[in-house]
């Protein structure tokens, strides 16, 4: 697929980097731009060589959220009937290698939800998360109410969807919204350097422990519990498992061959 509103990468032969690529458009969120990013994660979760993602709006914006061009022009027959959202963004869900968001500046609306769709977030000092779709009519669609809630807490969530007040990098990482912020101009750096260490970790391990904390989400507490155990007791017929200990035991670095 040849790529209009997206940079696709690949970084130290493991990392796959997509950069949204709207400027001008604040990064929107479009149908097509949309299609391109699920394009780009299917081709790097089949590229057996990728171990991880990193997704980013480049320095300046991480996304202003859906495009409001498009969105003007919908109703609700055409939404339900196109499956708007359900049909394009499904494949982001679906993915079994990490993606961590590396966000600069807005991350507004399905920007902040695109953000929260992603398995690690990290942001600069210029980083704003919100949810401002109740200013122009409307509400959030891709998780703002459900991913949101979970990850900040029912009054905050409150707060953020119902008056649509953006807060900065401090208050998201106090609110659990990022899990470290970056100095200016590095977040993406750091994001990388995330992912690299986790590329030297054992892939199906890795797998498994993002698939269990998935269903964190998902399950009940004991539901939960007994699927990370059958996980845990997986994780004892690898080679990597062997050698990991071993290499723990030998004092040496383990290297794992992802079986
Ligand atoms: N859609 C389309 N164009 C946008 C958007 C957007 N969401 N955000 C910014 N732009 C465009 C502006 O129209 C402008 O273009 P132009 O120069 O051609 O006029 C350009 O980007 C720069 O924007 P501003 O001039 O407004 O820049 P400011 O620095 O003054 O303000 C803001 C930046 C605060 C980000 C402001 O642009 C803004 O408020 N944008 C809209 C934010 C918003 O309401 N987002 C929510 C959208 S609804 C939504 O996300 C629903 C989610 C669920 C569905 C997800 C499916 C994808």
């Amino acid at each position: 697929m040849e790529y209009n509103y997206i940079i696709v990468e690949e970084k130290n032969n493991c990392i796959g980097l997509i950069t949204l690529n709207r400027p001008k458009a604040y990064n929107a969120l479009s149908i097509p731009l949309i299609r391109e990013v699920c394009d780009a994660i299917k081709s790097f979760e089949e590229d057996e060589k990728i171990a991880a993602i990193v997704l980013t709006g480049g320095s300046k914006v991480f996304a202003a959220g859906a495009d409001i061009k498009e969105l003007s022009s919908l109703d609700f027959a055409s939404a339900y009937n196109s499956e708007f959202i359900t049909k394009d963004w499904k494949a982001l869900e679906k993915h079994k290698k990490p993606i961590i968001a590396a966000v600069s500046g807005f991350a507004l609306g399905g920007g902040c939800e695109l953000s929260l769709l992603c398995d690690i977030t990290i942001c600069d000092t210029s980083a704003k998360f919100g949810q401002p779709e109740v200013k122009i009519g409307t509400m959030p669609g891709i998780g703002g109410t459900q991913r949101l809630t979970r990850a900040v807490g029912k009054s905050k969530a409150m707060m953020m969807c119902l008056t649509g007040d953006m807060i900065d990098a401090n208050e998201a990482r106090d609110y659990g919204l990022v899990a470290k912020i970056s100095d200016e101009g590095e977040v993406i750096d750091d994001a990388i350097d995330i992912a690299l260490k986790i590329a030297s970790m054992s892939q199906p391990v890795v797998k498994l422990i993002k698939e269990s904390i998935n269903n964190a989400y998902e399950s009940s507490l004991q539901v939960g519990l007994e699927s990370e155990r059958k996980s845990f007791y997986a994780t004892f017929s690898l080679e990597d498992k062997t050698e990991g200990m071993n290499a723990f035991l030998e004092k040496r670095k383990a290297n794992f061959k992802n079986k």
